[in-house]
């Protein structure tokens, strides 16, 4: 690493910009950012948690690049460590996430779309992800869903009633993937900006 920039980061999206979205990485793309490495400090920086993220780059991925940014950079690793997390659940409290995900899941019981699959909320360390299809569709099924939502928008129509029923609880919501979107809190992603 004796030949590298200093005072220079290169930082990579996961799904869409180092793999297609939800896939593995290609060997091909895996050796560019190997030498990539030699050269510059390199980050990545998913919206999706650690356990995606490894699945995605490999399970050595928190040693195999200098920082990893999971959950859009609320959970944080630097040279193969944690540095930094944040939790929704103590930011927000119970109460207020009870009140969210019950909203929620009703809005996606009344929601009139061709097929509905499980898990429709992903509770992760510093965001809660939301999936109106379900996360545990097929890869069919996630592709025909990211169409009909083109079409129908029914992440963003969504995103705009949680965004007025919930303007209390200061939520930052982000359509990052195929079939969900990403909700935080703007309050938690300043603190840890710093
Ligand atoms: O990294 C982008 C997004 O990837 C996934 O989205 P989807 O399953 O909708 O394709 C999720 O992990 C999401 O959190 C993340 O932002």
């Amino acid at each position: 690493m004796a030949l590298r920039k200093p005072g220079l980061i290169a930082l990579f999206d996961v799904d869409g910009t180092l793999t297609a979205p939800r896939k593995g990485v290609t060997p091909k793309m895996l050796k560019f950012m190997q030498d990539l490495r030699k050269v510059v400090t390199v980050g990545v920086v998913g919206g999706s948690d650690l356990v995606k993220i490894s699945e995605q780059l490999g399970s050595t991925v928190i040693n195999d690049y200098d920082y990893v940014f999971a959950e859009n950079g609320l959970v944080a690793y630097k040279d193969g460590k944690l540095v930094g997390t944040q939790s929704l659940k103590t930011f927000l409290g119970e109460d207020k996430i009870k009140e969210f995900v019950n909203f929620t899941l009703h809005y996606i019981a009344d929601l009139d779309i061709p097929i509905k699959r499980g898990t429709f909320i992903e509770f992760r360390s510093g965001m809660i992800n939301v999936s109106p299809i379900g996360r545990n569709c097929s890869q069919e099924e996630r592709d025909e869903f990211e169409k009909y939502d083109k079409v129908h928008n029914i992440r963003p129509k969504m995103v705009e009633v949680l965004r007025e029923k919930f303007a209390h609880l200061n939520l930052t919501f982000s359509i990052g993937g195929q079939i969900s979107f990403d909700v935080s809190n703007f309050l938690i992603i300043n603190s840890f900006m710093g």
